[in-house]
């Protein structure tokens, strides 16, 4: 049986915990694939994962391989095929007796972390791997361990498929379709209230979904604001955030990446900004996407962007350059 290893970070936490099976299962790498699991947790909490262990064994999979834990992520990323980047320090935390409130600390602190991500990930992981950043900020998390993997060969990326999913499912509600019936959705930026849902470029049955919903009001007010804020409508509903449909995020982009993307439809990650649409060089970006049958990742190029699109995008680049500036000095 053919065997990929996979590591995942935060794996003790609530996204972990909805990803770890959907990992092993046989659903993500096919059920002739043989997956190996590297958990990554901080010292205090990676005791936790020998639960974790304990039911993936429990559920039987076929597909499971060995399970491994651990708090280094040097001993942890050697000869790995993909890392989900999850664990990462949330707003709100104390940290060395301060809390942790302001986005500029915030990104600091985590870019400790992903500095040292990089740089393992970078000098033991295979020369194709791909690597998915989850835990936020995490186009900017993505950014430094890009950075400091200094691997050209490595992909890294960063979620933006769980906005994609939200505003497919906004614009399959609201136009009463299939979510499979709606293609190409495209988020543009950052993972943040600023992130641009491009409905211009999508598609419902071949035709531009803006042109098929009809209604622009809807689409700049009551869209734009439910996918923009619907991480926070979870919070505020849950009690605590998204966590099975982030994990499935994390399963669709992974799978995206597995095979040739289908000729009539793309998907969304944030990936390195090579200049394309004038997005400067140098930021990890919510880009529209395609896997060639080599398993290359490319932005696909030359869409239309409308005046409005580019106001949209320009909010959200800005916002991503300000965020490059406040971690300056880790890269
Ligand atoms: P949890 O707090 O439940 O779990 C995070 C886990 O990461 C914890 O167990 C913690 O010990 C671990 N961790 C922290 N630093 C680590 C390190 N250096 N190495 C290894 N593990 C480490 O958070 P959860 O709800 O699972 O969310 C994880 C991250 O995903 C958060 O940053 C969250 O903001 C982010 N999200 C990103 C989304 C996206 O679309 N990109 C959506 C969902 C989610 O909000």
């Amino acid at each position: 049986m053919k065997e990929i290893n996979v590591l995942v970070t935060g794996a003790a936490g609530q996204i972990g915990y909805a990803l770890l099976t959907r990992l092993a299962s046989g659903e993500t790498f096919g059920k002739d694939v043989k997956v190996n699991l590297n958990l990554v947790e901080v010292p205090q909490v990676v005791s936790r994962l020998e639960g974790a262990r304990m039911e993936l064994e429990d559920c039987g999979f076929n597909t499971l391989g060995a399970i491994k834990s651990f708090s280094d992520i040097n001993e942890a990323s050697g000869d790995i095929d993909w890392a989900l980047l999850v664990g990462s320090i949330p707003r709100g935390i104390t940290v060395n007796g301060k809390k942790i409130e302001e986005r500029a600390d915030l990104l600091k602190i985590n870019g400790g972390i992903f500095t040292e991500q990089g740089k393992a990930l970078g000098e033991n992981a295979k020369e194709d791997a791909k690597i998915l950043v989850v835990g936020n900020p995490a186009n900017t998390n993505a950014l430094i361990g890009c950075t400091h993997g200094k691997n050209a060969s490595q992909t890294w990326m960063a979620m933006t498929a769980l906005d994609a999913n939200r505003a497919k499912a906004q614009v399959a509600k609201k136009c009463n379709l299939e979510i499979s019936e709606i293609k190409k959705m495209t988020i543009w930026g950052n993972h943040s209230p600023t992130m641009y849902p491009d409905l211009d470029n999508a598609e419902i049955k071949g035709e531009s979904a803006s042109g098929w919903i009809n209604d622009q009001s809807w689409i700049e007010s009551d869209f734009l604001r439910i996918v923009q804020q619907r991480g926070k409508a979870i919070i505020d509903a849950r009690g605590a955030s998204s966590a099975t449909s982030a994990a499935n995020a994390a399963i669709d982009t992974v799978k995206a990446t597995l095979s040739e993307t289908p000729e009539d439809d793309w998907f969304s990650a944030a990936v390195m900004s090579d200049g394309s649409y004038n997005v400067p060089d140098g930021l990890i970006f919510g880009f529209p996407l395609k896997t060639d049958a080599s398993g290359k990742v490319s932005i696909v190029p030359d869409l239309p962007i409308s005046k409005y699109a580019q106001e949209k995008i320009d909010l959200t680049t800005q916002e991503l350059l300000d965020e490059k500036n406040d971690v300056i000095d880790l890269l």
